[in-house]
Formats: C-alpha cells, sequence, structure tokens
C-alpha cells in the first residue's frame, strides 16, 4: 500500500520507532564482566560527559572532587546540574529522558527515589529491560585486551551473550608501543621495541590469538588527530605491518576512530579529552592501497565531516557511521545526516550511542530518532513532490538499512 503525504509522518515516525536497532560501538558489557558494566543513576550522573560540565560552575580543586565516592559525586552534580540549574544541555537532559522512560516523576527532582527505584532491580531483568524499551537487537562492545579486569574475563569467564558482540579494541598497541611492547613480552610474545619483522610478526601473532579468543566484529582504535599513514613511525609501521594483514586475513574491518585529543585537560581524568582535526588523506590512503581490506570510520571533528562523506564516495571499502561524542548533538546530528543522506544516499549507519551505562540506550537513541524522523520526511516529501509513491514495506527496507543493514552487508555477515 502506497503512503499518502498527509501521512507520511505518522508512518515514518511508527517505522523509526518499531525497528530493531544495531548500536555500532558502545561501552556497554555483558553480565558475565560483572562491575564492568554500568548501570543506575549514580553511573549516569557520573557519566564524564557530566562531569565536565559540573566543573565549570566549581571551584573546587580537581582532586576533591575525584577524592569523593561515587555517591557524594553523584549528588554534587545533581545539585549542581539539576537542581541549581536546569538540565538543558544534551547529555544532562539526556538523564531526564531515561528518567521519564522509566516511569519515574522527573518533576519531583527527588534522587533518592530514583536510586530506590534502581535498587529494586538485578542487572539481568534491568538489562532486559533497556533492551526491549529501547529496541535493541545488539550492541558492539568495546574489548580491550590491555584492561586487567577485561583480560581476566576473557581468558576465564566470558560467556556469550548475543546481544553483546565483542570488538578488540587495541589503542594502546597502535598509540604506546614505547609502553606496551613490555606487556606483549610479559604475555610471551618476542617482541623488542624495535619494530623490526620479527616483532611485527610477534604483533601479528598477538592480534590474531585474540581475533580468535574474542571473534570481534571489528578491530578498533582511537586515533589522535595527528595519525598520519603512510609515516616512518611507530603507529603507521603497527598499521600497515600488523593491524591491516591480520585484519584482511579474518576478513574484519579495522575501525579507525580518529581525532582524539588526549588528556588536553589532565585534571578531568576521563572528561579531559578534547578534538582536534585530522587528515583526511590517511583514510584515503589506506582505502586506496588496501582494497581487499574493510575500513570502518569516523571523525571527531565536526571540520573532517565533509570530507570523510566524499571520501565514502570514492571508497566502497569504508563504511563511514556514528556522530561520535562532542558531534552527538541535535544541531549537528541534524547536519551530518543530511549530508550523508544526500551524499552517500542509505550506505552508512548514521549513529551509534557510544553508551558507557546501560540505560543511556534509552535516551541517546530516543534523542537520536527524533531528528532522523525529521530528516526522513524532508527526503521523501521531496520525492513525493516529484509524483515518486512509497510503499510501507520500502520505508521498513530503507530504514533497516540505515538502524544496522547496511553495516551487516558491509561486514558481509548476518547476525
Ligand atoms: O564518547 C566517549 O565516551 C569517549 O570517552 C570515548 O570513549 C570514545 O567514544 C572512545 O571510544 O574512545
Ligand atoms: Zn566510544
Amino acid at each position: 500500500m502506497k503512503i499518502k503525504k498527509e501521512e507520511l509522518t505518522r508512518v515514518i515516525k511508527r517505522v523509526v520507532d518499531d525497528t530493531p536497532i544495531v548500536d555500532v560501538h558502545t561501552h556497554l558489557f555483558n553480565v558475565s564482566f560483572g562491575d564492568l558494566l554500568l548501570w543506575g543513576i549514580d553511573e549516569l550522573l557520573t557519566y564524564h560527559y557530566l562531569v565536565a560540565e559540573t566543573m565549570r560552575y566549581l571551584t573546587i580543586p580537581y582532586e576533591q572532587f575525584w577524592n569523593m565516592s561515587k555517591e557524594e559525586q553523584a549528588d554534587l552534580i545533581w545539585k549542581t546540574l539539576f537542581v541549581d540549574r536546569t538540565p538543558i544541555s544534551e547529555a544532562s537532559g539526556g538523564v531526564i529522558t531515561v528518567l521519564n522512560l522509566l516511569g519515574l516523576d522527573v518533576s519531583s527532582r527527588d534522587l533518592q527515589s530514583y536510586r530506590t527505584f534502581f535498587r529494586r532491580y538485578n542487572v539481568k531483568d534491568y538489562i532486559d529491560l533497556v533492551f526491549e524499551k529501547a529496541k535493541i537487537k545488539y550492541v558492539i562492545m568495546t574489548n580491550d585486551p590491555f584492561v586487567e579486569e577485561e583480560r581476566k574475563t576473557w581468558i576465564n569467564g566470558y560467556v556469550e551473550d548475543s546481544r553483546f558482540k565483542p570488538a578488540l579494541r587495541i589503542d594502546p598497541l597502535i598509540n604506546e608501543w614505547d609502553k606496551s611492547y613490555k606487556k606483549l613480552s610479559e604475555w610471551g610474545y618476542k617482541v623488542g621495541r624495535k619494530l623490526d619483522a620479527s616483532t611485527l610478526s610477534e604483533i601479528k601473532r598477538f592480534l590474531s590469538d585474540w581475533v580468535k579468543r574474542m571473534k570481534p566484529v571489528y578491530i578498533a582504535a582511537s586515533l589522535p588527530p595527528t595519525f598520519h599513514i603512510p609515516e616512518k613511525n611507530d603507529p603507521s609501521t603497527i598499521v600497515e605491518g600488523a593491524v591491516i594483514p591480520i585484519a584482511e586475513e579474518f576478513n574484519i574491518p579495522f575501525a579507525m576512530m580518529i581525532g582524539v585529543k588526549k588528556l588536553t585537560n589532565p585534571e578531568l581524568l576521563l572528561a579531559g579529552d578534547s578534538v582536534g582535526k585530522a587528515n583526511i588523506e590517511t583514510v584515503e590512503y589506506l582505502c586506496r592501497t588496501y582494497p581487499h581490506n574493510k575500513f570502518f570510520v569516523l571523525m571527531l571533528s565536526r571540520e573532517n565531516q565533509h570530507e570523510l562523506v566524499v571520501t565514502a564516495r570514492k571508497f566502497r571499502n569504508l563504511h563511514i557511521f556514528g556522530c561520535w561524542w562532542f558531534l552527538n548533538n541535535p544541531s549537528i546530528i541534524d547536519e551530518i545526516t543530511r549530508e550523508r543522506i544526500e551524499m552517500l544516499g542509505l550506505s552508512f549507519t548514521p549513529q551509534h550511542s557510544d553508551a558507557r551505562v546501560l540505560d543511556q540506550l534509552l535516551y541517546k537513541w530516543t534523542h537520536f530518532k527524533k531528528i532522523m524522523i525529521e530528516v526522513l520526511v524532508d527526503k521523501y516529501s521531496d520525492l513525493m513532490d516529484d509524483g515518486w509513491l512509497l510503499s510501507e514495506e520500502e520505508l521498513e527496507r530503507d530504514v533497516k538499512f540505515l538502524f544496522g543493514g547496511e553495516f551487516e552487508s558491509f561486514l558481509e555477515r548476518k547476525f
């Protein structure tokens, strides 16, 4: 049945609301990782995006804040952003969206009552509730073998849950070889500080062992704005000499998350990272030089977005995704999503949640869908004005592509 123009907004809203989501990048974990899976009101409030926002209004030494217990930090953030002021920023408004979707009375502003609500749940039931409410098919985790707590679970205790799929994250391997070679050596790989042929072959063995252990959907790294390939330095040598060959061998993408300036303000810890414009030529070079590899890329700087879309038009082994971190704000999502649809049609993945706290799946996807609906209404209306007829099935098909279908075809895998 063809959709009538006057019904378009309602039908698009229904389809976007009902289509199951593949969340291609999160920091969530399944229950076998124990406390690494964060959830509940105190975790929501101490999200590093909100720590950064709170600190702007306070004069206490940073150290004093870090020495507080989690609950004390949450109390202070609640008072600063939600009681003394109105939570109109994207991240603080997100907490309100979560509470509202959980059926809590947001007008009460009673933090203790929210804590009581969360205490009633056990983690397993809460995961079921959030996945069901947010209509998530599966999320992709961020799995770092250099984090001791995680490593232990992978080696001894990992239990699969098909709603949480692994991604092998290797930032220290690429960005800090001067330190990480010691770790690899401790773990039994015969590597040295110098990246000669035998060390590169041992790095490949390390990667291959972890790919076999984790069965990751992709291998990923967050990279600085200065990341440049080809170059005579450690990151470039490791990427070309070890990561790319292993990614090709196992036919999994290499995900490059480019543009993070680590610890611009070290006192803010995790909240202290910033953004810088990166070099698009590196992405072009890799896609051109390694046509049998798949590259899954996002860039953090708004200034890189247009050229990244253009690059994706040029290389079918490049899949771009998400509105990352400082781009995950309605005004910028609207702009980037339109830019991408206008140049790539449906051949990209418009969003990921980057959720660090399970509950954030609720707000991050609700906020994104609102914009996605507006963009799609505009695009389909323009076509209808030219006489194009659209059925509900066609619309459902298109939204499925955007919410994970196109990503799975890029992977050449169905889950
Ligand atoms: O968005 C975030 O939470 C950042 O802190 C980072 O985790 C970033 O998304 C990353 O994966 O490095
Ligand atoms: Zn992330």
